[in-house]
């Protein structure tokens, strides 16, 4: 290990400045049987303005993973009791690409193999113990900056850039739009009159209002999968009771119906009309149902829910 002060360690900060301020939105697991070594790690990470927890083996490290549900990179030994760093990897990989979760694995051990054993089980790097402090920043920047741009891409390619909501490919990749079968509520909901709002206040304000109209939906289904399918139209998939899916769908119909909003001293109020339905089908069976009701809530007069 090199000296806090040595010239490497000091060289070895220039890099990584620039990412010093995305470090902060990371939470690293360290996961070793050393204590001593935990502590080394750790240190060396909360230099980077990186938040650690700490797991003393493989095992442990799942409990700890599911305890925080936001941590974006592990760092593991492999020789440990319990569950080695091997195991606890192909664990991790059968829920969570390296996108997700990114992995540096570690080890003391002089196993030939080791190296190719990790990266095959799903690391995104591999470290020899002891390994040279610059050579640790430097991987680790590297190991970041790929999870933040596979993150970025993540974002870009499934979400809506105006309303940031799932977009139409998100919402079709699910598990819960591509079961085949099973009891689902499924509402397609599409302002009404929205050109005229445009007409007369502009494209700017048309764009703020699916904004807040976007903000209300993911405030009210918080707990369901809420997507722009395009325009003013947006779909939400739910997994549980019906009966509370009505329940809200109409209490945000007439909340919308009630509110008088002010977009930059503009004063908008509009309307919404959705079409749902309860079924154990499939997620292309229940769009063309529900779009058969919207269709009747808009020829009924809008500002309407019908099931
Ligand atoms: P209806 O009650 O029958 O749904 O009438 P409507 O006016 O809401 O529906 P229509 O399909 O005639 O018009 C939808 C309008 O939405 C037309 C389109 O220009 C506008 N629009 C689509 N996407 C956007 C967007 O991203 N921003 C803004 N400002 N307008 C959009
Ligand atoms: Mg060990
Ligand atoms: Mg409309
Ligand atoms: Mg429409």
């Amino acid at each position: 290990y090199i000296p806090k002060d040595s010239p490497a360690c000091i060289a070895s900060i220039i890099p990584i400045l620039k990412r010093l301020e995305s470090n902060s939105d990371h939470k690293v697991l360290v996961v070793d049987d050393s204590t001593t070594a935990r502590r080394y790690i750790r240190s060396l990470l909360e230099r980077q303005y990186l938040t650690v927890v700490e797991a003393k083996n493989g095992e442990h490290a799942l409990e700890v993973f599911q305890q925080h549900k936001d941590i974006s990179l592990i760092i593991t030994d492999y020789s440990m009791p319990e569950r080695d760093g091997v195991s606890l990897i192909k664990e991790i990989r059968k829920l969570h690409r390296p996108g997700q979760v990114a992995i540096i694995g570690l080890s003391a051990s002089d196993e030939a193999a080791l190296t190719a054993k990790f990266l095959k089980a799903g690391a995104n790097d591999f470290l020899t113990k002891p390994f040279n402090q610059e050579e640790f920043y430097c991987r680790l920047q590297s190991t970041l900056n790929t999870l933040d741009s596979e993150r970025h891409l993540f974002h870009l390619a499934n979400k809506d850039y105006l309303t940031q909501t799932w977009n139409r490919r998100y919402f079709f990749d699910q598990p819960l739009s591509k079961k085949h079968s099973g009891p689902r509520c499924l509402a397609l909901l599409d302002i009404d009159n929205f050109k005229k709002i445009n007409d007369t206040h502009g494209h700017h304000i048309g764009d703020m209002v699916l904004i807040e109209f976007a903000n209300t939906l993911k405030n009210y289904f918080s707990d369901a999968l809420v997507a722009r399918f395009g325009g003013e139209e947006f779909c939400i998939l739910y997994g549980n009771s019906p009966i509370v899916f009505n329940q809200r769908l109409e209490a945000l119909k007439n909340d919308i119906a009630d509110s008088q909003f002010n977009i930059l001293n503009n004063s908008i109020s509009y309307t919404i009309s959705a079409g749902v339905v309860n079924a154990d089908s499939n997620v292309h069976d229940l769009i063309s149902r529900a779009d058969k009701c919207l269709y009747k809530a808009k020829a009924n007069g809008r500002n309407l829910i019908v099931s």
